[in-house]
């Protein structure tokens, strides 16, 4: 007799994958995101086609993941850094691309957070979702990201 027809399937959990100019790229899911110090934003933001929405979420800084992953800059030298690019993907192929002055605390330092939970429910299993405080737009709270990308080859100019 079969058992598959009664066996509970596993919940799937989401992982991100991160690649890129890094020393150390990695998969990561929300349960190895809680190793980095967890920090919480209360955010409101307006989207354009259902209004203003609040949300509370928790989890990592952005920067704190990405700077562990050994972005190929060296950090004493400020200017090496305004060269990169960071390209984040959700699993539906929402994306947008953060420069990394804008998160690094020497430049922009925005408290960008890669959220582990949205308004205290877990997000294991649709994947983290990036969170920007100090947007007053929603449409870069990408739900479900899948992958990021950290670019160091951006040149205006060859
Ligand atoms: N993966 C993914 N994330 C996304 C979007 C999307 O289409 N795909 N839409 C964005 C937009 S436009 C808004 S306003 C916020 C809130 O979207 P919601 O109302 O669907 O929660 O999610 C953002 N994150
Ligand atoms: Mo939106």
């Amino acid at each position: 007799m079969s058992q598959s027809l009664t066996q509970p399937v596993a919940d799937p959990v989401a992982e991100l994958a991160l690649t890129g100019d890094v020393a150390r790229p990695s998969r990561l899911t929300v349960s190895d995101l809680l190793a980095w110090p967890q920090h919480q934003e209360r955010v409101s933001f307006e989207c354009a086609t259902s209004g203003v929405q609040h949300h509370h979420f928790a989890g990592p800084l952005l920067h704190d993941v990405l700077s562990d992953a050994g972005p190929a800059f060296d950090p004493a030298r400020r200017k090496d850094r305004l060269r990169f690019l960071i390209a984040v993907t959700g699993t539906d192929g929402h994306h947008a691309l953060l420069s990394w002055a804008e998160i690094d605390p020497d430049f922009g330092r925005a408290p960008v957070l890669l959220a582990v939970s949205i308004d205290d429910t877990a997000l294991d299993r649709p994947g983290p979702q990036l969170v920007l405080p100090q947007d007053r737009c929603g449409a870069r709270h990408i739900s479900g990201i899948n992958a990021i990308h950290v670019d160091g080859g951006y040149a205006a100019w060859r």
